[in-house]
């Protein structure tokens, strides 16, 4: 065992970056800490300009000789990755939980299975791809899905593998080289993944990892002319520093930022599932951008629906996400427990009543909260808080709970509790929302498209979205004159 490789929880993990087939040290390294007891972790490779700039060249060397394997074969190396996640499954959930804290259970039984299906799912979606050829005044028009080249992919903290494969799977199976940089706040698994495709038979420089922060290592990426398309998943003000960037080349990107989502719960609705739906938003501790924190009740059932929400929130249980019987682990990072309790004491100061929670507990844990008495224009009505934080508002009819659910500057997601069928179908197509949801929440098909509108995102994810943002879409047209043998 070298100096670069640390063992978390068992499983050895190279702390290296991973450029052209090969480890990677940098001079500098930034410490890696667990947010389960805030424990170091281990000592990983900060990357510079030096390193981005070599991975950017290892990708470009290695695109012409992938983009021109077939699609078979490509299908057959994302299988044998999709094999390897699932034959490490068990070292993958306990190395991200002890990175990320989000809970073990979860971790085993749905991300880390999703994160093979993310493979499998383009592997099998290029050999279904055909596009029938159509005629112009006799002419035959043939469109072909051409591979871009070298894809930057920068991924957040709160579900790292699963947000990464997202990209890393559609970007390979087109037929692009991928330079992966995970978050500096949990940098584990994407050298696992390394280690997974080297072993898949993926060739040298297809996949490679670089670590560090994104002010240093990630600039230098997104802002690399031989770079050919940018996807992101994070914040707003990081994504309009990347789009920046992209505009300087003309890089083509891909965005997929926080949200606001809205709870719209009618007096006609379930009021178990109701409140069953409102309490799964403490789920990963309030850090998924499809969270509805945004809770919207029709005045008539407001008392109901907070008695019972109240009573289930009190079930939840919060403590080590190692453990089968969490319901709710710690935040990741102390800026961000300081950045939740922020907006909640702020809130508070303006008037608003803390129902449940609104306070921090021991180590990164914050108690998770429901706010009443919050103004629509106000800082915890409008902005994305990424904790165990809830808003509690009231509305009068369908008109009013559509113009509260559609006004904040966000339209990722939208989930609606009713009854009544034809109020859904009103409901839902006045909402500004890239994915709703009705009497349900976070059903999640890779075939769906996946995003938001207005600050939420640009672009889609999933399926064909994601196939065709890693290409570059060619129509050939074919005169039928012209050949020599005629
Ligand atoms: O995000 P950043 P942070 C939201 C959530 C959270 C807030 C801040 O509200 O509280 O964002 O989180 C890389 N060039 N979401 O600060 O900065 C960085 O290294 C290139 C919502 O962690 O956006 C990391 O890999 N890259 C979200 C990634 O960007 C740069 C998930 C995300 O970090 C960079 C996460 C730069 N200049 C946070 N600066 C969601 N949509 O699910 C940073 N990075």
């Amino acid at each position: 065992m070298t100096d670069h490789t640390i063992t978390v929880a068992g499983t050895a993990v190279d702390t290296r970056h991973w450029i052209g087939g090969e480890r990677v040290a940098s001079a500098e390294t930034f410490t890696d800490v667990s947010p389960i007891d805030q424990s170091a972790i281990g000592e990983i490779s900060r990357g510079t300009a030096t390193e981005a700039a070599a991975a950017v060249a290892a990708a470009k060397a290695a695109f012409p000789g992938w983009a021109a394997t077939t699609w078979t074969e490509r299908a057959r190396i994302l299988h044998a990755v999709a094999d390897g996640v699932e034959k490490r499954l068990e070292d993958l959930a306990i190395v991200e939980t002890t990175d990320n804290g989000a809970l073990l259970r979860s971790h085993r039984r749905g991300v880390m299975p999703r994160v093979a299906h993310n493979f499998r799912f383009f592997a099998d979606w290029l050999l279904r791809l055909d596009h029938d050829d159509f005629e112009t005044r006799g002419h035959t028009n043939h469109v072909s899905w051409d591979p871009a080249g070298p894809c930057v992919l920068i991924t957040p903290w709160n579900a790292p593998l699963m947000l990464a494969t997202w990209k890393v799977a559609p970007a390979l199976a087109a037929g692009n080289t991928v330079i992966l940089k995970p978050a500096e706040w949990s940098p584990l698994t994407a050298s696992l993944l390394a280690d997974i495709a080297a072993e898949a038979g993926l060739p040298a420089g297809v996949l490679n990892v670089v670590q560090g922060y994104g002010a240093e290592v990630g600039s230098a990426l997104v802002s690399h002319p031989d770079v050919r398309r940018i996807s992101f998943t994070g914040s707003v003000p990081t994504a309009k520093r990347i789009a920046e960037s992209a505009a300087a080349n003309l890089t083509p990107l891909s965005l997929e930022l926080g949200g606001k989502s809205p709870l719209l719960v009618f007096a006609d609705a379930d009021l178990d599932l109701a409140t069953d739906l409102a309490v799964e938003q403490y789920d990963n501790a309030g850090q998924v951008c499809l969270a509805a924190t945004r809770i919207l009740v029709e005045e008539s059932v407001a008392d109901e629906f907070t008695r019972r929400f109240v009573e289930k929130a009190a079930r939840l249980d919060q403590g080590d996400p190692r453990d089968e019987a969490t319901d709710i682990g710690p935040n990741i990072h102390a800026r961000q427990l300081e950045k939740i309790d922020g907006f909640v004491q702020r809130a508070v100061a303006a008037g608003a009543r803390a129902v449940i929670g609104g306070h921090r507990k021991d180590g990164l844990y914050y108690a998770p909260t429901l706010l009443t008495d919050v103004a629509q224009d106000s800082e915890i009505v409008q902005e994305e808080v990424f904790g165990p934080v809830l808003t509690l508002q009231t509305f009068s009819d369908e008109e009013e709970a559509v113009r509260l659910a559609n006004d904040t500057r966000f339209g990722l997601a939208a989930t609606v509790a009713t009854g009544d069928r034809e109020r859904a179908d009103r409901v839902t197509a006045q909402l500004v929302a890239g994915t709703v949801w009705v009497n349900c929440f976070f059903v999640r098909d890779l075939q769906a498209p996946f995003g938001g509108s207005r600050h939420s995102g640009v672009g889609r994810e999933g399926g064909t979205w994601s196939f065709d943002f890693y290409c570059d879409l060619k129509n050939t047209v074919t005169a039928p004159k012209g050949w020599k043998d005629h």
